[in-house]
């Protein structure tokens, strides 16, 4: 075999080298993965709704050159063309449930779509008022999630000082906070044991015929929806569901002296664990400030009734049975 004849079959094995090379890389672009998130995935008609398609992949390394474009207003029809921007935004001004989607392109031309929904709330108009038959206290209540509440704090039982105790002694007592002691709107605040009623496995309580202390579980099904960033919005004072939960108190007494929560607000509920004799009691915490609304659920301990010397107080909120 001469040299050029050698030559000439390395030139041919290099070029089908470089046309292989060259096929598989094109037979091997697949299609941009399409990722979209959506924050807050449910608000209300003055949230700006924020959608994002960052996360969104391609098999090359030129993930940069990806384009997008949106239909965030959920009427079917693309927003715009495609774009180099990652990200959206859009205000619902109509309450209801809306599709988002959003394509994505690679510099091949391939495309893929992802698809998300929000949910947008208005006021919530689902209001009604209960009269408590055993004193005449009227309580707004709001239907949410198809569940009656009572936007308002529990305020039955009879007042006292402070500086006594609640006990077992077939009256319902209550304390009211100082810093309210102007108006009777904010509700009472009671110990857990008064709160049950002395009867831990009665979800009825202290609450009126028909209507219970709302479990650990209820509680959760309640916000579970909800971005902590929105809860507050929506569940706070004021806020669109109408449930006015920034009026809730917490404190606790020790030997005599009652402390006042200024910062946090708690709700009883009637979960509790007991090992073997503690009574471990799950209250739903609030932050009473704007930016962190939900603290969600604390566990406290009992000893028994009357052992611990140290007592939590908690507002007390009643949803209906039915
Ligand atoms: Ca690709
Ligand atoms: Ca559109
Ligand atoms: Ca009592």
């Amino acid at each position: 075999m001469n040299s050029n004849r050698r030559f000439s079959i390395n030139r041919i094995i290099c070029l089908v080298i470089i046309i292989l090379s060259i096929h598989s890389c094109d037979k091997g672009n697949l299609p941009p993965v399409a990722k979209l998130t959506i924050f807050p995935p449910v608000g209300d008609t003055s949230i700006l709704f924020e959608f994002n398609a960052a996360q969104s992949e391609d098999d090359r390394s030129y993930a940069i050159g990806l384009v997008f474009r949106w239909d965030t207003n959920g009427d079917g029809v693309w927003d715009s063309g495609f774009e180099k921007d990652n990200t959206s935004a859009h205000k619902f001004l109509v309450p209801g449930n809306y599709l988002v989607r959003m394509e994505v392109k690679d510099l091949d031309g391939l495309t893929a779509i992802a698809l998300d929904t929000v949910e947008v709330f208005g006021v919530n108009a689902d209001t009604g008022r209960f009269q408590d038959p055993r004193d005449g206290n009227v309580y707004r209540t709001v239907r949410i999630g198809g569940s009656w509440w009572m936007a308002e704090n529990l305020r039955f039982g009879k007042l006292i000082p402070n500086s006594r105790e609640q006990t077992d002694n077939d009256t319902v007592e209550r304390y009211r906070f100082t810093d309210w002691k102007e108006c009777d709107t904010v509700g009472g605040v009671y110990s857990w044991f008064e709160a049950m009623n002395y009867n831990v496995d009665n979800p009825k309580g202290i609450c009126p015929d028909g209507w219970h202390i709302p479990s650990h579980a209820e509680w959760n099904k309640l916000y579970q929806a909800f971005p902590m960033s929105y809860a507050h919005k929506y569940f706070g004072k004021e806020g669109l569901s109408g449930l006015n939960l920034d009026i809730s108190n917490s404190g606790y007494q020790c030997e005599d002296l009652f402390h006042e929560n200024f910062y946090d607000g708690g709700f009883w509920t009637t979960s509790y664990v007991l090992s073997p004799t503690v009574y471990n009691v799950c209250r739903i915490m609030f932050s009473k400030s704007d930016d962190v609304y939900l603290y969600g659920e604390y566990w406290e301990n009992f000893r028994s009734v009357t052992a611990n010397r140290c007592v939590i107080y908690n507002s007390l909120r009643c949803k209906k049975d039915f």
